[in-house]
């Protein structure tokens, strides 16, 4: 190193010091374990570099550590909980500056009359629920990392999970945020404004954006009365087709008030029953099941009465093969922890190959069953295991390795034609390569072959215009060409 670089990052190191303290910043010359959680992705797929880890307690020092990186030019990455699945909050620089934002974790202000509430970026999912809930009140915002990720980082993919149907994805839940923007200043959108009509919204561009055009401090996000009245069933299915043609009819009969539809394959129940305490809630297997829930604030009469109906109906006009209503707060429980352990089983059938694509609903049974057959034509055996959100359009369409294959064979040799073959499908039927998880760097590929060029034009001139040194999570989402 030069005197004159040693120098530069000795004057990095001690403003980064004196802006939040010597025990909120980290430096990997000097102790490089103590970085290592920070580094790894959350299940451990890659491990990263990075120069210092920080941990500022507020906005100001948010804006004091960006302001310090942007005269030294180095990379910002930002970090939540770091439970991305696109790798979008590591860093893989070793000029690179971690700003890790979990002390920023304050509820800053709480008003039922406006239905909101505000909060830091920091603040664990589970946390913002609880602390609505614990005072009568509602936060729709729930999927598997909730006990970990953060709020900021969920606005920062624009995260979806298990209630969309009802309530929207973060996006919608959000009526406004506080960032700090590439230069170091302070973008204050944090309106609880349900109406504000004045030029562009910045708010929407930065929500989804991931950390490339500037780091989410604060959010105003809205609350909704208690779900007071719910009804969970779990049935079982013989198609996809029949999977949506009874979430039309869940719709037509009960509304907004569907607020959750999930897919599962009958091998995620065969690996759950394996693999896990999971047992199957009907006496026996089936090739589809779908767990759903209806929930209302009101109670005029209990949804779960309203259901049995329902339900009969369905089974007489032949579209589900059995079904199951919780009918205890035990059961609507179990239902839950299957869903999350469709996740957790997955390892147990060897390497998957990924895929949070999304269309229409009208055409998720088409998407499923071209897919099942292309991929079974172009590597005989390979599992599929397509799950999740049918109701938003949203297909987890993972693809197992062969019991026959050894993971790295599959890897190497199906995981770029398989994900090709998917996305293709996905692509003719009008939807998209990533439903749910974000881009990060994992997919900034695919942004070249799927997302329209003129799109990904504007969006390179949006990335140059708030980060014209690109340095606010480079190498993400968008890159200069
Ligand atoms: C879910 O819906 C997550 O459970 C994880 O989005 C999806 O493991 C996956 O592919
Ligand atoms: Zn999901």
């Amino acid at each position: 190193m030069t005197n004159n670089a040693s120098k530069t990052v000795a004057d990095l190191k001690r403003s980064l010091t004196l802006t939040v303290g010597h025990g909120n910043v980290w430096f990997a010359d000097d102790d490089a374990a103590r970085l290592l959680p920070y580094l790894s992705e959350s299940r451990g797929r890659r491990m990263g570099r990075a120069f210092a880890v920080v941990f500022p307690t507020c906005t100001e020092e948010v804006a004091k550590v960006v302001a310090t990186c942007h005269f030294h030019k180095v990379p910002i990455v930002t970090q939540g909980g770091n439970t991305g699945r696109c790798f979008g909050a590591q860093a893989d620089d070793e000029r690179a500056v971690i700003i890790q934002l979990k002390h920023l974790n304050r509820v800053r202000d709480f008003d039922p009359d406006n239905m909101t509430i505000t909060v830091e970026a920091g603040m664990i999912l589970q946390d913002v629920q609880r602390y609505v809930a614990e005072r009568g009140y509602f936060f729709s915002l729930s999927l598997g990392a909730e006990g970990s990720c953060q709020i900021g980082g969920n606005l920062a993919v624009n995260a979806g999970g298990i209630n969309v149907l009802r309530y929207g994805n973060a996006r919608e839940l959000t009526l406004g945020v506080e960032a700090v923007i590439a230069n170091g200043t302070v973008l204050n959108a944090l309106h609880g404004l349900r109406k504000n009509n004045t030029g562009y919204d910045l708010k929407n561009l930065l929500i989804g954006s991931e950390g490339t055009l500037g780091i989410i401090t604060a959010a105003t996000l809205k609350i909704f009365a208690p779900e007071s009245n719910t009804s969970h069933a779990f049935i079982a299915l013989a198609s996809v087709e029949d999977a949506v043609t009874t979430l039309r009819r869940l719709q037509q009969r009960f509304e907004g008030r569907v607020s959750t539809f999930e897919l599962l394959p009958n091998l995620a129940m065969t690996l759950m029953e394996q693999h896990s305490d999971v047992k199957c809630p009907l006496d026996n297997h089936h090739p589809w099941y779908v767990w759903y829930k209806l929930a209302d604030s009101q109670i005029t009469r209990p949804l779960r009465d309203e259901q049995i109906t329902f339900l009969r109906d369905l089974q007489v006009d032949g579209l589900i093969i059995d079904a199951a209503l919780a009918h205890n707060e035990r059961v609507k429980q179990h239902f839950e922890h299957i869903r999350e352990t469709i996740v957790e089983v997955q390892k147990h059938a060897g390497f998957a190959i990924k895929h949070d694509v999304s269309v229409p609903v009208s055409s998720i049974a088409q998407l499923i069953a071209a897919g099942n057959a292309a991929v079974q034509q172009a590597c005989p055996n390979v599992r599929p295991y397509p799950f999740g959100h049918v109701g938003d359009g949203n297909i987890h369409y993972n693809l197992m390795c062969p019991e026959d294959m050894d993971d790295a064979s599959f890897m190497s040799q199906y995981k770029d034609k398989l994900q090709k073959i998917i996305l293709d499908i996905v692509d003719g039927l009008g939807g998209s390569f990533s439903a749910e998880h974000g881009i990060g760097s994992q997919k900034v590929e695919l942004m070249q072959t799927y997302q329209d060029p003129v799109a990904l034009d504007m969006m390179r001139r949006i990335k140059h215009a708030f980060d014209p040194f690109n340095l606010m999570n480079p190498g993400k989402v968008v890159v200069p060409r």
